[in-house]
């Protein structure tokens, strides 16, 4: 997917010629200047390790919330309420899995392995997105995560697609579109609850006091209280501070809650003249905390899922790695 054989190194560490071994300093000298000029850095190029520790971190524990985020919904997929429905939800949670798939591969870009990642997601020693220990009790909970969920993922994730590592920028290209298509079809799918009984518009007004305040705090801590922001955002990694990313959900969100027939479950939500912003009540960040730390309501459960699928998976892993060996045997054989 991206074609380093292609990636030529750049800067100091590509001059043949010379053979001698450039100095950190220099090297340091090269990736500011580059970072200076709002260029992409590639896998092969130079890099301080605390960037790449920062890059491996975030990309592994995007990549893991994805594959966790296929659990709450595919929980719904055998009980959809029509053919239509449930066509939906599956290829939306099969993306998900894709997802996860074009993150770890960015990541391993990185020189980390996809066995390392997932041990360390296994052995509850890597994080994953706080919003995917909630549990999805009714059919409504399956349109609010494509509207909230997706929604405030999107908000998030269209600024990395000009994430300064070039891996990540690219696989959030698609995943982006992707993630629109999923904000779409939930919304979709609450405006033609709202249509129909008192019962339905009921269980989407109760999704939605469950699902917004966790999704506001999906973006994380406050950015006085966010301790990787100021060097992320000073590396382009981060485009824009977990407060701004916020504040532009919320905006965004109460004119689609307006139209949809919902009230959000915030008395402090209102327009404020003077910032052209709304202003909010407070988010419980002990909640959160409790939450990210893992005694979430669905935090276990969660984890031995995607443990429970791993070991299961062993005999495919085991079979690919047999047959890759028995083609690589053949093609020896026959060139020989
Ligand atoms: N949940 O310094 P901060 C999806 C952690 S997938 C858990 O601000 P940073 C979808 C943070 O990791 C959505 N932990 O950190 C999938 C850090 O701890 P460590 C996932 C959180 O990295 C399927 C600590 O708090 N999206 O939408 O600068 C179906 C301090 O925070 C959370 C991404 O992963 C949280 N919510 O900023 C449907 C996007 N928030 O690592 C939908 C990529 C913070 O130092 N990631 N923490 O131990 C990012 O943009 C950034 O990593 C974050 C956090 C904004 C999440």
């Amino acid at each position: 997917m991206y074609t380093q054989a292609l990636d030529l190194p750049d800067g100091p560490q590509a001059a043949p010629a010379a053979r001698a071994v450039p100095s950190d300093s220099a090297l340091q000298s090269h990736f500011d200047a580059k970072m200076e000029r709002d260029e992409k850095v590639e896998p092969r190029d130079w890099m301080p390790d605390h960037y790449r520790k920062t890059l491996v971190r975030q990309i592994s524990q995007h990549a893991h919330s994805e594959i966790v985020g296929m659990l709450p919904e595919g929980n719904w997929i055998s009980r959809a309420p029509s053919l239509k429905r449930k066509a939906i939800l599956i290829a939306k949670v099969q993306d998900e899995g894709g997802h996860g798939l074009y993150l770890y591969s960015a990541a391993e870009t990185l020189g980390t392995s996809r066995d390392q990642m997932l041990h360390a997601l296994h052995t509850g020693k890597a994080k994953y997105s706080s919003i995917f220990n909630y549990p999805t009790l009714t059919w409504a909970d399956v349109g609010v995560i494509g509207w909230l969920v997706d929604g405030a993922a999107i908000m998030n994730q269209i600024p990395l697609c000009r994430c300064s590592y070039g891996p990540y920028a690219r696989a959030m290209v698609r995943i982006c579109k992707e993630e629109s298509f999923h904000q779409r079809q939930g919304y979709e799918s609450l405006l033609v609850m709202m249509q129909g009984t008192d019962a339905q518009k009921a269980m989407v007004q109760d999704a939605v006091n469950r699902w917004w305040w966790k999704c506001l705090a999906m973006f994380g801590p406050p950015d006085a209280d966010s301790p990787n922001s100021a060097q992320s955002q000073r590396w382009g990694i981060k485009r824009i501070s977990n407060d701004d990313l916020r504040q532009s959900f919320i905006d965004a969100t109460v004119p689609q809650a307006q139209v949809l027939g919902v009230t959000l479950p915030d008395p402090d939500l209102k327009w404020n003249e003077a910032r052209q912003h709304h202003d909010h009540g407070p988010i419980d960040w002990d909640e959160f905390w409790s939450t990210v730390n893992g005694n979430g309501p669905c935090n276990k459960e969660r984890l031995a899922t995607r443990v429970a699928a791993w070991e299961d998976g062993a005999w495919v892993r085991d079979a690919a790695l047999a047959h890759a060996r028995k083609q690589q045997a053949r093609s020896l054989k026959e060139a020989a």
